[in-house]
């Protein structure tokens, strides 16, 4: 029977208020995200999960600065402050988020030279996180995603799932953005444009 899950996206320390890659009021969004866990038929997790040195660090880039870009082999990749650290604190989920009802946390960015936005696909937009393959084992239909960033790894997760074939929901209401250069709006309506339901 073709089901719908709810994914939580990297609502981690680390984007919350006091975190090192902090997302204007990423916190803000936990009750409302809790309530659809409450709601929700399946959920889902994603973890943002760097090992140190991580190539889409400014720090690993002599001389250059956290939210400027530079050039990797698979394109342009904004710099980041060092961040979700795999078994760090910032790395874990906000304390107030309901996670135990998760059955399954993607965990992405491990790789040392790619970055992930995307639950689907790595930076590359090649290498699979695995996720299609499991919705699609599960059966499920429809998603809808929550969580931080909505202009980065929320939107880009949105836009794969749409070429997955699933109808995807992103509740901007339980979304906070990084707004860079306009991010959001672009993200916005590349969204709109592929598909994916706002609400
Ligand atoms: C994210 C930048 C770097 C996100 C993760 O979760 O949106 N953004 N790593
Ligand atoms: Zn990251």
């Amino acid at each position: 029977m073709a089901t719908d899950a709810l994914i939580v996206v990297d609502l981690q320390n680390d984007f919350c208020p006091g975190g090192a890659l902090a997302v204007n009021g990423g916190d803000e969004i936990i009750p409302l995200v809790n309530d659809l866990i409450r709601n929700a038929e399946h959920v889902m997790l994603t973890q943002d999960w760097h090992p140190a040195s991580h190539s889409s660090f400014a720090s690993s880039h002599p001389g250059k600065h956290p939210f400027e870009s530079v050039r990797m082999s698979y394109g342009p990749q904004t710099l980041w402050p060092d961040h979700c650290i795999q078994g760090s604190r910032g790395a874990d989920f906000h304390p107030g988020l309901a996670c135990a009802k998760a059955e399954i946390v993607i965990r992405k960015g491990f790789r040392p030279g790619i970055d992930s936005y995307s639950a689907f696909f790595e930076n590359d937009r090649f290498t699979p996180t695995g996720l299609a393959g499991y919705l699609r084992e599960r059966d499920v239909a429809s998603i809808t995603l929550v969580g931080l960033a909505t202009d980065f790894c929320v939107a880009y997760s949105a836009l794969d799932a749409v070429k997955h074939g699933f109808a995807t929901t992103v509740r901007l209401d339980a979304c906070r953005a990084i707004d860079l250069n306009g991010s959001l709006e672009t993200m916005i309506g590349k969204m709109r444009d592929a598909g994916v339901k706002l609400v």
